[in-house]
Order: structure tokens, then C-alpha cells, then sequence
């Protein structure tokens, strides 16, 4: 009985830490992660040539292709995409770039 009952939570505990890498999961599951880790950033950035609904999607894809990138939430209205980045991994700079290559120059605020 016992044996069987670790092995099970050994293996839920093993599914649970490979989750964020092999299958989408609701980000405040992430968000809750890398904040236990202590190994996240979150910087907002101004995108003012958004001029469309599909903008956004191209800069969210520019932006999560930078590794390191754990999340971006792009705001048309606002011109702006948040970004939740590990920053041993990837700077505020290279994400910017990153953006600006795709044809959106972004600038961090603050
Ligand atoms: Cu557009």
C-alpha cells in the first residue's frame, strides 16, 4: 500500500515539474512556478506601430521566440505588450530587438 502511494506521488510530482515544458498549461500555473524559482522578470513595453488586430499576433510571436520568453500578453488598445522573461536567459534589449526585427520597434517603459 505505501510503496504504491509514493510511487504514485513521485510520478505525479514528475508530470507536474515536466507540465510547463510539454503541454500548454494556464500561465498563472506558470506564472506561480517561476515565481517560486525566483528566476522572472516582467517588463512592459510600448509598441506604438501596431496598426491592426493581427499586429499583435506578429509581435507576440517575435517576442516568444526569444528564448527565455516565458509569456507575452499583447494590448492593442494600449500599444503595448507585457513580457514575463527569465532574465539569466534573455534580456529586455534582445526582446525589444527581437520585436523591432519583426517590423515593431518596441520601447520598455519606465
Ligand atoms: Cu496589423
Amino acid at each position: 500500500m505505501k510503496p504504491n502511494f509514493i510511487i504514485a506521488t513521485v510520478f505525479i510530482a514528475l508530470a507536474a515539474s515536466a507540465m510547463p515544458f510539454f503541454a500548454p498549461v494556464p500561465s498563472q500555473i506558470l506564472i506561480s512556478v517561476a515565481q517560486a524559482a525566483e528566476t522572472e522578470q516582467t517588463a512592459t513595453f510600448d509598441v506604438p506601430s501596431m496598426t491592426c488586430a493581427l499586429c499583435p499576433v506578429t509581435v507576440g510571436k517575435a517576442m516568444e521566440g526569444v528564448a527565455g520568453v516565458k509569456s507575452v500578453t499583447v494590448d492593442f488598445d494600449a500599444r503595448t505588450a507585457t513580457v514575463v522573461f527569465d532574465p539569466a536567459m534573455t534580456t529586455i534589449e534582445a526582446i525589444g530587438t527581437a520585436s523591432a526585427n519583426a517590423g515593431y520597434p518596441a520601447v520598455v517603459r519606465g
